[in-house]
């Protein structure tokens, strides 16, 4: 309530010094002075020099920006793709300011340099092929360098994943992820929207035996370091997107279809606690499409292990559908 009649306030302030000027504006014109749409060369320079300051205000204010939220960027990546895709964001963002500085200077000093005298006139310039040729062709071959060095990364991180990445799947559903790991057997075992019911919540097929052995995890998951991690990702539902933000990885999780993301985890959790001299630290699963009213919940914690910790983790995870007793759940 205060803040609406602070408002308020701040609005009829706004509206009565608006008119006041209109006033002051049309008393003079009455008493003979400036004419209405007369405008001094004192106001001119004025705004001249305005023009100027603002050019200051708004270049320090960019930078100020810079320093003020660079923590708030993404941390260091832990994904050997993520540094290309750091490189390539880098690249970016620094010919996009110099030509973001340099057209503002130009914009703002000429504005301040030209401001109108009656006694100056404008220099009358037609047509220069040069000054065309120069402008067309400077902006199409910085373009065809950004267009060619983002589609080199982009070929270089979504090419095939290699023969011995360790292939999970990551199964997204309003408002959870599970993730299945493959047991023994090393292959995951098929799956099919319509097997889904009651303790069955991904429909794995009971009757492919590379199902059996499946293991699947929710709440937390983890991946060996320095190893290809191929997610072959599902989705119950709507679109979900996978996002793993300290290892650049995004990918839309489709109903009806699956999608593939591979990439190597460089530095694990225990490795990252120390680097961030952060104990809490952890790297986070979210999803990054407002997919329904708890979208907020979908996150899974994901540790990175040494090969040797990942490797006793997952002997301890239960498995699909135990060896021991798979007649009673196959039967029919
Ligand atoms: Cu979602």
């Amino acid at each position: 309530m205060i803040n609406f009649l602070i408002f308020l306030v701040v609005l009829f302030g706004i509206i009565l010094l608006v008119q006041l000027v209109r006033i002051y504006e049309l008393v003079t014109v009455l008493r003979g002075g400036a004419k209405d749409d007369e405008i001094s060369r004192s106001d001119n320079k004025l705004n001249a020099n305005l023009m100027l300051l603002f050019l200051f205000v708004f270049i320090g204010g960019f930078f100020y920006q810079i320093y003020a939220y660079k923590d708030l960027m993404l941390p260091i990546s832990a994904s050997e793709h993520g540094v290309d895709v750091d490189q390539l964001w880098d690249f970016n963002m620094i010919l996009l300011s110099i030509v973001f500085i340099g057209t503002h200077i130009l914009l703002f000093v000429f504005a301040f340099k030209y401001y109108f005298r009656k006694e100056k006139k404008a220099f009358y310039f037609t047509h220069s092929n040069k000054l065309e040729f120069i402008w067309t062709i400077i902006p199409a071959i910085v373009l065809a360098v950004i267009i060619i060095y983002g589609l080199m990364t982009w070929n270089k991180i979504t090419g095939p994943a290699p023969e011995d990445a360790l292939t999970i799947e990551v199964y997204g559903k309003q408002f959870d992820w599970t993730v299945r790991y493959p047991g023994d057997d090393g292959a995951l075992g098929k799956s099919n929207y319509r097997l889904i019911e009651g303790t069955n919540d991904l429909g794995l097929d009971v009757k492919d035996e590379n199902a059996w052995d499946d293991k699947l995890v929710k709440n937390e998951f983890h991946i060996p370091v320095n190893r290809a991690v191929n997610m072959v990702i599902r989705s119950r539902d709507v679109i979900h997107s996978v996002y793993l933000p300290h290892f650049r990885v995004q990918m839309n999780a489709v109903p009806g279809m699956s999608t593939q993301f591979h990439f190597i985890p460089t530095i694990t959790t225990a490795q990252m606690k120390e680097q961030t001299k952060n104990p809490e630290f952890d790297y986070i699963l979210l999803c990054a499409k407002i997919c329904g009213a708890a979208h907020y919940n979908m996150q899974m914690t994901l540790i990175v292990d040494t090969e040797e910790d990942y490797q006793k983790w997952l002997a301890s995870q239960t498995v699909f559908m135990p060896q021991s007793e798979p007649t009673a759940q196959i039967a029919e």
